[in-house]
């Protein structure tokens, strides 16, 4: 029986289901390219995702991101889905990083949750992604499929944050335990044990 966020990691870590995939899951984690795919994975498959971030070859640098036409922007991002809304969000969420932070690595250093919050079309399970794996932050993501999967063990919350709490303060409680398959990195656990509840779940796996 899993009964806290330190047994399900372990649970998920025996079945290798980051295998062949990158060290932070994410790909290319620490860039601006992680601020664009956390957007346009909003109410679409991640497969749609890789299909437009092809397309934006070219502009996936912050610089060179801030220069596109959104109408390009608009096409390239089709794949996604509710590419109108989302060119338009993802062009003005790139001025607002440079008119506050002027470069994206102090955003990195500096962006809060509030901030990101506080944009237009981002909630709390995109500023989460841009925080953990664009950012290197210490904060979970929590998604459907993590709502989904605690479910089916027995674990309902009544909030997106209930269950972000549950799980960081869970496996902060039991670092000491924990650190030495993460390199003491609490970003990288966090980062790994989302992309592991992601993949779990796509394989329409269960648990019990
Ligand atoms: N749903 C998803 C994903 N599925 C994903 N990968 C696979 C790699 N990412 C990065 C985000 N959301």
């Amino acid at each position: 029986m899993i009964d806290n966020p330190k047994d399900l990691l372990l649970y998920l870590k025996n079945l290798n289901l980051l295998t062949n995939k990158p060290k932070f899951w994410w790909p290319n984690y620490g860039t601006f390219e992680v601020v664009i795919g956390a957007i346009l994975t909003q109410n679409t498959k991640w497969e749609n995702v890789e299909r437009s971030l092809a397309n934006l070859k070219g502009f996936l640098e912050f610089e060179d991101f801030l220069n596109i036409d959104v109408n390009f922007l608009k096409e390239y991002i089709r794949p996604s889905g509710f590419y109108n809304q989302k060119a338009v969000r993802l062009y003005n969420l790139a001025q607002n990083i440079k008119q506050d932070f002027e470069t994206f690595s102090n955003f990195q250093d500096n962006v809060t949750r509030e901030w990101l919050l506080n944009q237009k079309g981002i909630g709390f399970e995109s500023a989460d992604s841009i925080l953990c794996y664009a950012c290197k932050r210490e904060e979970f993501v929590v998604d459907s499929y993590t709502n989904r999967l605690l479910k089916s063990i027995g674990f309902e919350f009544e909030s997106y944050d209930d269950i972000k709490y549950w799980i960081e303060s869970g496996i902060r409680d039991s670092w000491d335990e924990l650190k030495e398959y993460y390199e003491d990195n609490l970003n990288l656990c966090f980062a790994r044990f989302h992309g592991k509840i992601v993949e779990f779940s796509k394989r329409k796996l269960t648990i019990g």
